[in-house]
């Protein structure tokens, strides 16, 4: 290569690339340069501050910072000279000066400490600070605690904050020695705006800030105490961060992000803090069965107090129980499976339900999440899957995030998109909410809730009529586009403006934005998708993707922002009631003979399945009678949910597996105690089509077992002569059927941790960006799908004339059964809250942090108000984690024809002032 720099390193003739540091090449030859103010790792620029670096560079008068310094052509460097070493022994030991004694430090195994040791410092010769000078303890939050008095001042924290995450919570105060790191203007760190990321707890070397599970009372700790470190996933949201759990006495003390292909070190609150629930003691530890003389089945079990409903059972017994309900039971069965599981499990759920009962009566959580977005993109696409990973957006000139709070639900994807726009990328952001991103944004299109097509149909109008779009990718890629072309024409922005409330001219802006741009792409979330239009919003997506040809290329693509850790994986294993493994038809002779072929089994039925929804409307109608529901929590999740409760009542059978006694297990006849990802080894894939490998950190409570062992002897007792050893196992028998993990083994998976399919051979670690030469269709073309405008089902009248939004919150996941059992979860977000414009609880007569009633056509439910402006005046939004105010009581069921998925982000609502006592009356 032209561009290598050659320089002398310790006497040795060495090369560096541009834009390497000295540090760097000695790093990358084996040779760690004392650093503090340096870290080492993608996102942090090096800063130069500290001088604990220092090397000599013939020539030049002064020592050098070598983290920061890049090397030219002829240039020699001595890292060793006695000059050198000592300077860097003096500023340690000018820094150890002002630190407690080894013994009494906040972290005695910090890498500050690494470093004196390495400098062969022990002890500090010079004079220690007066003590009024060292600043206070910070213990205020829950999670972290800040120890100024171990400050060095090297910025690490700053960097962390605000160039890594893009928070812009800590920055310096203070000159000089007197500089310290300040969280806003000076507040307690508890009281500030800090998102308890923990990135500064990470970056920070030497102790000022730490996890606060690893200092004791008397603020002294030792990061280094733990028995071993286990390598694994996080188990929270489909970014798949990767971790490092640190475990003691079975345990585990705190956990660290480390460097996975999709969050490169980062990690967010409940990947960081939100770990304990798996040792919460409402733990499942003993399987369980519904006793004779219990209580009408409802939900009425206090997981602190369950003996008056259930008792304990042997594992032998229990399952026995459980596969007497469900055997020859054939089409009266159905199961959901969980995107909470390992990929080795959701294969082996359906194969359960499919082998065992003859039919495919088995579906998941994606059917109330990106089920539409699937069915658009199988349809116009020909795959289900991203055709880009988030990261791509740093190839990105413009970027559209639809209908999606990366900041809250995927956040550490969202730095990415933070990092996109500082750097000067176009973030446009369309959402009715005023959510996070609104900062970062270059348009923000607050538009009228369930008004996305008028919108995205006058944007495409705008490229059509100003002819922006890309003619040549159109005629190679794609087909269908003279239709989409004349179906756009009665969309003109002028028109649409009233529908979704933007004016034409920022219509008109953004199209020519998203248009013109290099390179572009489109995330988007469930405000788009939980519509009964949410397979059209996607249509829509798609076509403006398509006709401006950003898609295949770095820096373009189409991105669904999956939700759960694994439900990516889960759906691709075939938890779906249409399709086998890899989206192959079930209606498909061929393909079911594949399967049955390998399974040693007969035929099953080659009629698609019922959904979720579908599954307990059927249980109504008595066609469905027994349920075995794994890792999901239909009695808090699904829309209208007293119909859904209702219908779990309703069973002959149920069998719940889970780690808690959920609210479903509330009204199960069996419940199967299983282990949380922490303490089982299973492959998981996460938004970016990134398997990753699981791996047990701890054992499992009690005696708790691996969901794959226990759906493997649950189907031994159904009939069915399965004989797995281990995930491995059920992986190896996966790949026979699964085109898409082609290349990829266990043994690759263990070893790299990561591999994104497809991968185009043993060596690579998978593409990045697909589609690049035409699609998985017909002719190798993509297809414009029109779509039309259609009102939500459930609009405003007189007597309900508010918008009812549901959705999510940064510290809560879902149902709340993980989170609220997380103590810095919960000690974050305790209360079950809405948000309503101050104008709104003006108007009401409620004070922020007064109550109000939320009444639907479905339900009523009475829950705390938070002031928002973010939040129209006419709307409310209501996330769906609290059982003591449940969202789903209120949603609606209606559900979009093609996906299947409910409305969930659309109900008239009244709001009322409740009235008082109501909340303990409820
Ligand atoms: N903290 C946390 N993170 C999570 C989860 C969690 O429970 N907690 N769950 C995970 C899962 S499974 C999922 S699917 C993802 C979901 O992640 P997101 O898709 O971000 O989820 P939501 O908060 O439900 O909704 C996203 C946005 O849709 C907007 N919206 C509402 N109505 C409309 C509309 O009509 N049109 C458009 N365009 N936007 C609208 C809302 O204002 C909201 O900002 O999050 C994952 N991450
Ligand atoms: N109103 C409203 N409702 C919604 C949505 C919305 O935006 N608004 N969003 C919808 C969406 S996108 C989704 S994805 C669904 C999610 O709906 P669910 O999947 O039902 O919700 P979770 O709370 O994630 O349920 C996961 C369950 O798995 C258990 N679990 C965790 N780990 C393990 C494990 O290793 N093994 C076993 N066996 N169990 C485990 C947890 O304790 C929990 O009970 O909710 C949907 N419902
Ligand atoms: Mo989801």
């Amino acid at each position: 290569m032209a561009d290598l720099i050659r320089f002398t390193l310790d006497g040795e003739e060495v090369e560096a690339r541009a834009g390497e540091t000295i540090w760097e090449v000695a790093n990358g030859r084996g040779l760690v340069i004392p650093h503090l103010c340096h870290k080492p790792a993608p996102g942090y620029r090096p800063d130069g501050n500290c001088r604990a670096c220092m090397v000599e560079v013939d020539g030049e008068r002064t020592l050098v910072a070598s983290c920061i310094r890049e090397p030219v052509d002829g240039m020699v460097v001595t890292t060793n000279s006695a000059r050198a070493t000592s300077a860097r022994k003096m500023v340690v030991e000018m820094l150890l000066a002002d630190q407690p004694e080894r013994e009494a430090a906040h972290d005695r195994s910090s890498h500050l400490w690494d470093m004196a040791e390495a400098n062969g410092v022990t002890e500090s010769r010079l004079p220690t600070l007066e003590a009024e000078r060292i600043p206070l303890l910070d213990d205020s939050h829950v999670a972290m605690r800040v120890n100024l008095d171990a400050c060095i001042q090297c910025g690490l924290c700053v960097r962390a904050c605000r160039e890594v995450q893009v928070n812009d919570v800590i920055g310096m105060a203070g000159r000089g020695h007197d500089a310290y790191p300040v969280f806003d203007f000076d507040d307690p760190m508890g009281a500030s705006t800090c998102v308890a990321c923990g990135e500064c707890v990470q970056a920070c070397p030497t102790g000022a800030l730490m996890p606060a599970t690893v200092v004791d009372a008397a603020q002294v700790g030792d990061s280094r105490d733990y028995d071993r470190e286990v390598e694994s996933v996080c188990p929270f949201c489909g970014v798949g961060c990767q971790v490092s759990l640190k475990v003691k006495d079975n345990k585990v003390v705190y956990v660290e992000g480390i460097n996975g292909p999709a969050n490169e070190g980062r990690l967010c609150v409940k990947g960081r803090f939100g770990f304990d629930y798996i040792h919460h003691d409402h733990r499942l530890t003993k399987p369980l069965i519904r006793r004779e003389d219990a209580p009408a089945k409802g939900l009425n079990v206090d997981p602190d107090n369950w003996q008056e409903v259930f008792r304990e059972a042997s594992w032998d017994e229990a399952l026995d129980f459980a596969a007497n309900g469900l055997k020859g039971r054939g089409r009266e069965v159905a199961g959901f499976g969980s995107a909470k599981c390992t990929n080795e499990e959701a294969y082996l759920f359906q194969k359960f339900i499919r082998q065992g009962f003859g039919h495919n009566n088995v579906d998941h959580c994606t059917r109330l999440c990106h089920a539409s977005s699937v069915a658009a993109l199988l349809e116009n696409v020909g795959s289900g899957a991203v055709t880009a990973t988030f990261n791509e957006i740093e190839n990105a000139d413009v970027a559209i995030v639809i209908g999606a709070n990366p900041v809250e639900n995927h956040p550490v994807a969202a730095t990415y998109f933070k990092q996109f726009a500082k750097r000067g990328g176009k973030l446009i952001v369309m959402d009715p909410r005023g959510q996070a991103l609104k900062r970062h944004a270059t348009h923000m299109l607050q538009f009228r809730p369930g008004a996305d097509v008028s919108m995205l149909n006058a944007i495409m109008h705008v490229i059509v009529e100003e002819g922006l779009y890309d003619q040549q990718y159109i005629e190679g890629y794609t087909e269908n586009w003279d239709a989409e072309k004349a179906h756009l024409a009665d969309y003109a922005p002028e028109r649409m403006a009233e529908i979704c409330g933007i004016d034409a001219e920022t219509l008109r802006a953004v199209a020519r934005d998203f248009a013109t741009a290099k390179a572009g792409m489109i995330f988007w979330g469930m405000g788009v998708s939980q519509h009964i239009h949410g397979t059209d919003n996607s249509r829509c997506l798609i076509s403006l993707a398509l006709m401006c040809g950003h898609v295949g290329r770095p820096g373009t693509g189409l991105h669904p922002l999956r939700g759960q850790n694994n439900v990516q994986g889960a759906s691709d294993a075939g938890l779906i009631p249409m399709f086998l493994p890899d989206y192959q038809s079930v209606m498909d002779d061929g393909v079911r003979s594949a399967f049955t072929e390998v399974w040693g089994s007969g035929d099953f039925s080659n009629e698609k399945g019922l959904t979720v929804t579908e599954i307990m409307d059927a249980v109504h109608t008595g066609d469905i009678k027994a349920m075995y529901v794994l890792g999901e929590n239909p009695a808090m999740s699904d829309p209208d949910v007293e119909h859904a409760r209702d219908a779990l009542a309703k069973l002959d059978h149920l069998v719940v597996q889970d780690i808690f006694l959920t609210e479903t297990a509330n009204y199960a006849d069996v419940i199967l105690p299983a282990s949380a990802f922490a303490e089982k080894s299973g492959t998981v894939t996460n938004t970016n089509r990134q398997v990753q490998m699981g791996r047990p950190a701890v054992t499992p409570p009690g005696e708790a077992r691996e969901d794959w062992a226990i759906t493997t002897e649950l189907a031994r007792r159904c009939g069915m002569a399965w004989d797995y050893k281990s995930p491995a196992d059920v992986f190896a028998e996966m790949k026979r059927n699964m085109r898409s993990l082609e290349n990829i083994t266990w043994d690759r998976l263990d070893r790299e941790n990561a591999v994104t399919y497809p991968s185009l051979s043993p060596e690579d670690p998978g593409q990045a960006i697909v589609f690049g030469d035409g699609f998985p269709r017909p002719e190798g073309r993509a297809r414009f799908t029109p779509a039309s405008v259609i009102a939500p089902d459930d609009v405003p009248d007189a007597e309900y004339p508010m918008i009812l939004t549901t959705g999510r919150q940064l510290e809560h996941w879902h149902t709340g059964s993980m989170t609220r059992r997380s103590a810095v979860l919960d000690a974050v977000e305790p209360e079950a809250n809405c948000s309503l414009h101050p104008s709104t609880l003006r108007q009401l007569g409620v004070d922020p942090g007064g109550h109000v009633r939320l009444t639907t056509k479905r339900g009523s439910v009475v829950v705390m108000a938070r002031a928002d402006r973010a939040v129209a005046p006419d709307m409310v939004f209501l996330p769906f984690a609290y059982v003591e105010a449940a969202a789903n009581i209120l949603t609606n069921s209606a559900l979009d024809p093609y996906g299947k998925i409910p409305e969930f982000k659309f109900s008239a609502v009244r709001v009322e002032k409740a009235e008082s006592g109501a909340l303990a009356a409820e």
